[in-house]
């Protein structure tokens, strides 16, 4: 029986996946080439600084790392000129209640997001209190696929692995949970995120079913 749930934040609590590709479409811009939402499929999960190498890649630049630091900051203000404006509408559809409905039968929950912004996002949409753990960018060195960010947050939990399932929408993110030894719902399409053991639109129609393995 699942006793924890550990939720990634972007593209599964919130839609902050277009505010990360509008502020690295507009990097890409400046620096002279087209980035596509095709590409930025790549950076769903992925960390910043690999986002950015991804993205510098794809315009065939190669930068030094201090180059680098300032492109990254700079995307980030740009997103953060998003996130600013985020309110507890921004939730995505049957998130809080299907929250809601997890604490009401005593299981425990987590956050487990490769954003360094998780914690402004929370505050933004009024979920802070919602979460056993939060477990973001700040704490994790290995980025996913690697599951150091799963592992970490069923520590937090007091649980092992086999106890906890992941919410995902990214490839690493579904990587990442196997690769820890949980069980994952990818939360999206089913071609993008054929890996996960079960794969859902959203939480609008989610019950306690969901969880039953
Ligand atoms: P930040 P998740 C990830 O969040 C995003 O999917 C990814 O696109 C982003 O680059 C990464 O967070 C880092 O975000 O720049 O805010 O530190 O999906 O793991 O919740
Ligand atoms: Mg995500």
């Amino acid at each position: 029986m699942i006793k924890g749930c550990i939720f990634d934040l972007d593209g599964v609590v919130v839609d902050t996946a277009r505010y990360h590709f509008q502020a690295w479409h507009r990097l890409a811009r400046e620096l002279g080439f087209n980035f596509t939402e095709e590409h930025n499929e790549r950076l769903k999960g992925v960390s910043r600084m690999a986002s950015l190498n991804i993205l510098l890649e794809v315009g065939g630049l190669s930068l030094t790392d201090p180059e680098k630091q300032k492109l990254a900051a700079q995307k980030n203000e740009w997103y953060l000129e998003h996130i600013r404006k985020m309110t507890p509408a921004d939730i995505l559809p049957g998130v809080t209640e299907f929250l809601n409905l997890l604490r009401s039968v005593g299981k425990k929950i987590a956050l487990g997001t490769a954003s360094k912004n998780a914690r402004i996002i929370l505050t933004q949409i009024g979920l802070s209190a919602a979460f056993d753990s939060i477990v973001d960018g700040n704490r994790v060195a290995n980025a996913k696929p690697d599951p150091e960010v799963f592992l970490i947050a069923a520590a937090d939990l007091k649980l092992g692995p086999k106890d906890c399932l992941v919410f995902e929408d990214a490839i690493a993110g579904v990587e990442a949970a196997h690769n820890g030894g949980m069980k994952c719902i990818g939360i999206g399409h089913h071609d993008i995120l054929k890996k996960a053991d079960k794969i859902i639109p959203g939480f609008k129609e989610a019950t306690l079913d969901l969880i039953e393995f």
